[in-house]
């Protein structure tokens, strides 16, 4: 057993109990009440989920087992020299609940090297879609591809205790994690750069290897970019369309390839992590059709106005839950300013970011006006030379991987059963009404 799996033992088997002991002694304790509209609009802020890697504060934003981005930043290991942190030790930090050390990071970092080879018939199935396939569908086939590997389907179809599930489940998540950057940068280069690929470096730490193995290495501040995307990107309480649809589908037993390949068809919808082309491209249109790179911030309001009035969204702006500008947002901005990188796209977010916010408010539904964290992302990758859009939900997805599927560990280890919420018709609504309103 390596490290970290007899730590995360030591750490779930108490816990398993106290959960147990909770729902038998406090099952009936009384969780809130909820409305009609919460039902009718995507039953949000209902309490039904449990998500022990992260928090989400409508006001201020994520807390990662209680620490927030520029706590992360500034207490998660890095590398000799660094300012950002690892996506190692936040994946520890999710999984164990407690900040790792710099020798856990490493291990991790090796941990994952050793698990990183994809086999050949992973390559081969993506070798045989055609090159314009979008690559969060090849991403996705290609998750499905590997579960050939997936060391939970075989032992449960010998046959295994419940007990047992997490350990199994661990593998495959330590494997999967291991194997999501080779099998991305592998899509970027054959969709991109004519089928050029870079060998991994397992010198490297996972971020910077994926890094390298993209066509970026070399490039001045894009490891360091990779390391503070990989850890941002991670992870938002479990409610979301991807961290939501990974327990769902894990919930039925399906292993961990089969659950994370489901997430990632729900975050390649434009509402959610495909909002990150979504927003690039509605840039580069705009300064196509105002004809200027550096819009002023009137161009900008008039051209946010068209886009309402054609009944769009404006993409990067507005969250399901937060009220305030998105922190993740916030850190790429910082991370452009103590890097001096900039240019006019960035530019043009941030002038973007002094437009949009009154324009929705003015509307009157938007709950909220202020950006997320797709708002950002593009522009920096933009100025570092990686300019296909289409790819930037791929980014995406392998960092989620690592919240959603530390969670999954947890799920398994704490025997979360099957989801199964009920559902009712809008004449049952309508029936409900009637007799709400005679009682
Ligand atoms: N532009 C225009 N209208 C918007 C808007 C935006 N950015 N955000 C919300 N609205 C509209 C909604 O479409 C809705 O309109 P209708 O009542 O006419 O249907 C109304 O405002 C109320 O919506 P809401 O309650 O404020 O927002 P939801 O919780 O329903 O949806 C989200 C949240 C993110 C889907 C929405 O804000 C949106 O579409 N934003 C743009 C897409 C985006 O950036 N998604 C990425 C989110 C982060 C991520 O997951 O990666």
């Amino acid at each position: 057993m390596d490290r970290l799996k007899e730590k995360f033992a030591q750490v779930a088997a108490p816990l398993a109990v106290q959960t147990k002991k909770l729902v038998k002694e406090h099952g009936n304790v009384v969780m809130g009440q909820y409305t009609l509209e919460q039902v009718m609009s995507g039953m949000k802020g209902i309490i039904g989920l449990i998500t022990e890697t992260s928090l989400l504060d409508a006001e201020e934003g994520i807390r990662f087992r209680g620490y927030t981005i520029p706590e992360l930043r500034e207490k998660l290991p890095k590398v000799e020299g660094g300012v950002e942190p690892l996506p190692e030790g936040l994946f520890y930090l999710m999984l164990i609940g407690e900040l790792p050390s710099e020798e856990d990071v490493q291990d991790i970092s090796n941990n994952w090297a050793r698990r990183s080879n994809v086999p050949n018939h992973v390559f081969k199935v993506l070798d045989a879609l055609p090159k314009n396939t979008h690559p969060m569908t090849q991403f996705t086939v290609a998750i499905n591809a590997l579960q050939t590997e997936s060391e939970f389907a075989a032992a449960y179809s010998k046959g295994i205790s419940k007990s047992e599930y997490w350990s199994y489940v661990y593998e495959d998540v330590m494997n999967l994690i291991g194997r999501l950057p080779r099998i991305a940068a592998y899509i970027y280069r054959r969709t991109y750069k004519n089928d050029e690929h870079i060998e991994p470096n397992p010198k490297l730490d996972w971020a910077a290897n994926f890094a390298h193995m993209l066509g970026y290495g070399e490039v001045d501040g894009f490891k360091r970019l990779m390391r503070l995307y990989m850890t941002i990107h991670a992870d938002h309480e479990g409610g979301n369309v991807s961290a939501h649809t990974t327990h769902l589908v894990g919930s039925a037993l399906s292993d961990p390839y089969l659950s994370f390949a489901a997430a990632m068809n729900g975050l390649a919808g434009p509402l959610h992590g495909l909002a990150n082309q979504e927003v690039i491209k509605w840039i580069f249109e705009m300064q196509d059709s105002l004809g200027t790179k550096k819009p002023s911030k009137e161009q900008i309001a008039t051209y946010v106005n068209k886009t309402l009035s054609e009944g769009k969204v404006v993409p990067g702006y507005g969250h399901a839950v937060l009220r305030k500008t998105d922190p993740r947002f916030t850190a790429q901005m910082e991370f452009a300013k103590r890097n001096n990188v900039t240019d006019d796209t960035i530019e043009t977010v941030w002038n973007v970011y002094d437009v949009v916010p009154g324009i929705l408010e003015s509307l009157g539904k938007v709950k909220n006006p202020w950006p997320n964290v797709d708002a950002h992302s593009g522009s920096l990758l933009v100025h570092y030379g990686m300019v296909e859009y289409d790819f930037y939900t791929v980014l995406f997805g392998v960092s989620r991987a690592l919240g959603v599927l530390a969670q999954q560990i947890w799920d398994r280890a704490l025997g979360h059963p099957l989801e199964r919420p009920k559902s009712v018709t809008t004449e049952w609504l309508q029936a409900k009404v009637k007799s709400s309103a005679t009682a």
